[in-house]
C-alpha cells in the first residue's frame, strides 16, 4: 500500500504528466537557504524538495536543514540517503533506495539492513526506489562503487530497471550523476519507459527548459535537478525547467 508521500507523487504525476523535484545537498547550503531555495521552488511549481547529497554532512546539519525546509513549505520533503547518515528523524519520507549496479554489497542491501530500524523508529515514509547510474556516474558512482552505465547502452540499462520492478520497487531512478556534462540522453529515458511500468525519475545536469522537455517527452515522470539552484538566477532557472516539463503536456 503506497503511503500519502507516494500517493501525492503518483496523483501529481497523474494529472500533470511529468513533475519537477528540488534536490537540496544539505552540503552545501545553510539551514536560511534550504528555507529559501525552498520556497522559491514551491513557488515555480515544484513537487516536492529531495534533500541528499553524495558525500559528508553532519546529522545534526542535515537535521537543522530538514527541519528549515519542513516550516517553509508544505510540500513533502523526502530524504535522498547516500548512507545511514543520510536519515533525519523531520522528513515527510525517504527513498529506500538499492543503488542497483554498485558493487559493493553493503549499497545493495548493507545500508538499507541499518538503517531500516531507524526508519521505522522514526514514523518516515519509505518509498522503494531502484536507483541506476549511468553515464559517467561522476561523485554518487565513486561513492557506491557503481559500474556505471554508458549511455550507448540503453538495453542495459532497461533489464537493470526490470530486475528492480520485479523485486517490488516502486520507482526507479536513472541518474547521471550531480553536475554531469550531459544529461541522461532520451533514447536512454525512452528504453527503460518502455520496459518497465512503474514511474521513472531522472536525474544529473539538467539545466535547461530543452533539456527537461527532452526528458519528459522520452518518458521521464519526475525530473530532478540540483546543481542549478545554486546559480545566481535559481528561481528563475526552476521556473524555466518546470516550463519545459510542462511544455510536454500541450
Ligand atoms: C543528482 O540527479 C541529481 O543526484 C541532480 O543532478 O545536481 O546535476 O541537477 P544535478
Amino acid at each position: 500500500m503506497p503511503g500519502r508521500v507516494e500517493k501525492y507523487l503518483l496523483e501529481r504525476i497523474k494529472a500533470e504528466g511529468s513533475i519537477h523535484i528540488t534536490l537540496v545537498d544539505p552540503e552545501k547550503v545553510t539551514p536560511p537557504q534550504a528555507s529559501r531555495i525552498a520556497e522559491n521552488s514551491k513557488t515555480s511549481g515544484t513537487s516536492a524538495i529531495m534533500v541528499g547529497g553524495s558525500t559528508f554532512v553532519f546529522p545534526a546539519h542535515l537535521d537543522a536543514v530538514v527541519k528549515a525546509i519542513r516550516r517553509t513549505v508544505k510540500i513533502p520533503t523526502i530524504l535522498f540517503p547516500n548512507n545511514i547518515t543520510g536519515i533525519s528523524r523531520h522528513a515527510d519520507a525517504i527513498w529506500f533506495m538499492s543503488l542497483l549496479n554498485s558493487i559493493d554489497p553493503y549499497f545493495l542491501i548493507g545500508a538499507q539492513i541499518l538503517g531500516a530500524p531507524l526508519v521505522k523508529k522514526y514514523g518516515l515514509e519509505p518509498i522503494p526506489m531502484g536507483y541506476i547510474i549511468v553515464g559517467d556516474g561522476g561523485t554518487a558512482g565513486i561513492v557506491g562503487k557503481a559500474i556505471p552505465v554508458p549511455y550507448n547502452k540503453p538495453e542495459l540499462v532497461a533489464a537493470h530497471a526490470l530486475a528492480g520492478q520485479y523485486l517490488g520497487m516502486h520507482f526507479i531512478y536513472l541518474e547521471g550523476g550531480s553536475g554531469a556534462k550531459n544529461p541522461v540522453p532520451p533514447e536512454m529515458i525512452r528504453t527503460v519507459k518502455h520496459f518497465v511500468d512503474i514511474p521513472l525519475i531522472v536525474g544529473g545536469g539538467i539545466r535547461t527548459k530543452e533539456q527537461a522537455l527532452t526528458a519528459a517527452s522520452a518518458g521521464a515522470d519526475v525530473i530532478v535537478t540540483g546543481n542549478i539552484i545554486e546559480s545566481t538566477d535559481a528561481k528563475q532557472k526552476v521556473s524555466e525547467i518546470i516550463d519545459g516539463i510542462k511544455g510536454n503536456r500541450s
